[in-house]
């Protein structure tokens, strides 16, 4: 079946940022280095979402050569190479472009990219309502217990909650860090449901949806009346360990963290001492400080956590929006046109 994706910018979400860290499009002369005879490569660590398969047969149309490189193969007929993964040896392979199929970058050396003259996009743009789904289904689960009856359909128990387990979603509030694509996808739907919904970000221009928009010298004011914190920023310099011992401090005993954005942002060890505490009530979490989440991990076997195995983003149609964006910097490239959603 072939859906319409719609082209961007997206109607998904937010349009894809087009200097994601700050950095300055690229001069036309640049964007001349692909032409369209451009060979692009398909690295099979897509597999990790999508079949390289059914990814290069979206993209077939859209450049002479569209082929999938495994481990072994050489990347030298690559002018760009579409990748899940990042591996050192792209840096020498001679490509004009990569992009990741992921919006989180933060695995890559922009510093040698940048000095390599190789050019980065992302996939910024394309998670609003999916991950905005996952995040608010996590508050819900909280909320009205869905974990918890799950857990006893699997031992065949049948209890019910205690008379003050359950609470409605109306009367609580959310605040989002980072009002991205994934932050306003959440923002959006947390608002729907009837939650005041605040946020932070470093530019704090109003949002819709959003009640308050603050800075993030102010997290620990943001988060402390908010029942559920949901963090969504970029893992960067600035984001890793934001939220951390005095962050739990300042937030509700009966809050609840969400975090789909990366898992360095929190500091894990902080995060178990602070349920141990009961210095929150619980968290959702997508994403871990190392993935998979090991075996031994404490956070497995918590009632009040919900682990998800980073698959927030997931959907069947991740292929098609990667493809739409890829597609489009293709037709810049020809035109001589800036990138969208480039990041180095
Ligand atoms: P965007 O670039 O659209 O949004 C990032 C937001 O974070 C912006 O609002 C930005 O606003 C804000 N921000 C950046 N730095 C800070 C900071 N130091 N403090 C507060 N806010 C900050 O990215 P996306 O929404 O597409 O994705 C965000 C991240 O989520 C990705 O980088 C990735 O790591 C993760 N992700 C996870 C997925 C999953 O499957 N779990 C799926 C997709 C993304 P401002 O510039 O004003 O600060
Ligand atoms: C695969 C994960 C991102 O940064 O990590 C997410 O985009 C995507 C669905």
């Amino acid at each position: 079946m072939t859906r319409a994706v719609p082209e961007p910018p997206f109607a998904y979400a937010t349009p894809p940022t087009t200097a994601v860290a700050g950095r300055l499009l690229p001069p036309a002369s640049e964007a001349d280095a692909m032409s369209d005879s451009s060979t692009v490569g398909i690295h099979d660590s897509v597999t990790d979402v999508f079949p390289a398969p059914v990814f290069r047969d979206e993209l077939a149309d859209a450049a002479p050569d569209v082929r999938i490189v495994s481990d072994g193969d050489d990347l030298a007929p690559c002018d760009a190479l579409v990748t899940f993964r990042y591996e050192d040896r792209f840096l020498s392979a001679d490509l004009d472009w990569i992009h990741s199929i992921q919006a989180g970058v933060d695995r890559f050396p922009f510093d040698t990219l940048r000095e390599r003259g190789i050019t980065l996009t992302n996939s910024t743009g394309i998670h609003g309502d999916v991950v905005g789904e996952t995040a608010v289904g996590l508050m819900l689960a909280f909320a009205r217990r869905l974990h918890v009856h799950r857990s006893h359909q699997e031992r065949g128990e049948w209890h019910k909650p205690a008379w003050d387990d359950a609470f409605p979603l109306r009367r609580e509030s959310a605040c989002v860090v980072g009002l991205g694509t994934l932050g306003r996808g959440i923002a959006t739907r947390a608002s729907a449901l009837g939650m005041d919904v605040t946020g932070v970000k470093r530019t704090p221009v109003p949002v819709d949806g959003v009640d308050r928009v603050s800075p993030p010298e102010r997290l620990h004011e943001a988060v402390a009346d908010a029942r559920f914190v949901a963090l969504a920023v970029p893992l960067t310099d600035d984001t890793e360990g934001m939220m951390s011992t005095a962050e739990f401090g300042a937030m509700r005993d009966d809050a609840y963290l969400i975090n789909v954005a990366r898992g360095p942002v929190v500091d894990q060890a902080a995060l178990v001492d602070a349920l141990d505490a009961g210095e929150l009530a619980g968290a959702g979490l997508d994403v871990f400080e190392t993935e998979p989440l090991p075996a031994e991990s404490t956070l497995w076997n918590r009632e009040e956590v919900i682990v998800t195995p980073h698959a927030a983003g997931f959907n069947d149609e991740y292929y098609e929006r990667v493809a739409t964006i890829v597609r489009e910097n293709l037709r810049r490239f020809d035109a001589g046109e800036s990138l969208t959603n480039r990041v180095v």
